[in-house]
């Protein structure tokens, strides 16, 4: 290299990172100003409001993600893979499927205890679906039970408002010890393809998988598919 040309080189380094500098500067500037206004800002629902913002974008995405005016995709049984376990949260060891009883909130005639023959005597739906979970993975698996739509019509909740959109726009559902719970928008809770499931690639559902019934909702991530209901 000859020394003129060395020292253009230096000469663009030395503009190169004052610009960088600089750059820097507005850039830990704007973030300053931007915490500061960040802080300032009124709340929605107890969220500052840009945040409360990325919450629902975040939601909107999932929803789009997972349209429940669509169907999520079906497998044929041979495409069932190796099942994982996985949140174990409101899964107690000392839990006896025996005595189990689903316990129903909010319906027109009051309060329901239910047992799992009474599940199962609604119309039996069987899915070969994927289970996604947030942490990266997903599973492959056959599964069988009750739609929570024609649990809904049998068991019908309080109305709210107008026919026929008077379905609450919320369902909770929880473990039997409420260690673990779930919120389905009216939408998801009444997809086709959301069930009270108790049978498991074709074998009753183990323990380890939520027995006697869990939620299996395939237009959402794995999260939403709450093993143990107890509380519906
Ligand atoms: N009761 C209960 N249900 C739960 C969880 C949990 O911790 N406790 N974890 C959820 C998560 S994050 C996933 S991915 C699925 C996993 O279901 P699987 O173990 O049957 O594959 O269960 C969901 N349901
Ligand atoms: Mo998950």
């Amino acid at each position: 290299m000859k020394p003129n040309e060395e020292e253009t080189a230096d000469e663009r380094m030395r503009k190169m990172s004052r610009r960088s500098f600089l750059w820097g500067a507005a850039a830990v500037g704007a973030t300053l100003g931007g915490l500061r206004w960040l802080n300032t800002r009124p709340t929605e629902d107890g969220a500052i409001w840009p945040l409360r913002r990325v919450l629902q974008t975040n939601e909107e995405v999932a929803r789009t993600l997972f349209s429940a005016n669509r169907l999520a995709p079906t497998f044929p049984q041979a495409r069932i893979t190796e099942q994982r376990v996985n949140g174990m949260l409101g899964l107690d060891d000392n839990f006896d499927p025996q005595n189990w009883k689903l316990h129903v909130e909010g319906l027109i005639s009051g309060e329901a205890v239910l047992s799992l023959q009474d599940i199962k005597a609604l119309p039996k739906i069987e899915m070969t679906t994927e289970l996604k979970c947030i942490e990266g993975w997903s599973v492959i698996t056959s599964w069988a039970g009750a739609r929570l739509s024609d649990f809904a019509k049998k068991y019908p909740p309080v109305a709210r408002g107008e026919a026929p959109n008077n379905f609450p726009e919320y369902v909770g559902l929880s473990t039997p010890d409420k260690n673990y719970y779930v919120g389905l928008d009216r939408q998801s809770a009444l997809h086709p393809q959301t069930l009270l499931c108790y049978e498991m690639n074709g074998e009753p559902l183990s323990l380890e998988h939520g027995a006697p019934l869990r939620l299996v909702i395939p237009v959402k991530y794995g999260i939403k598919h709450l093993q143990r209901i107890g509380t519906l």
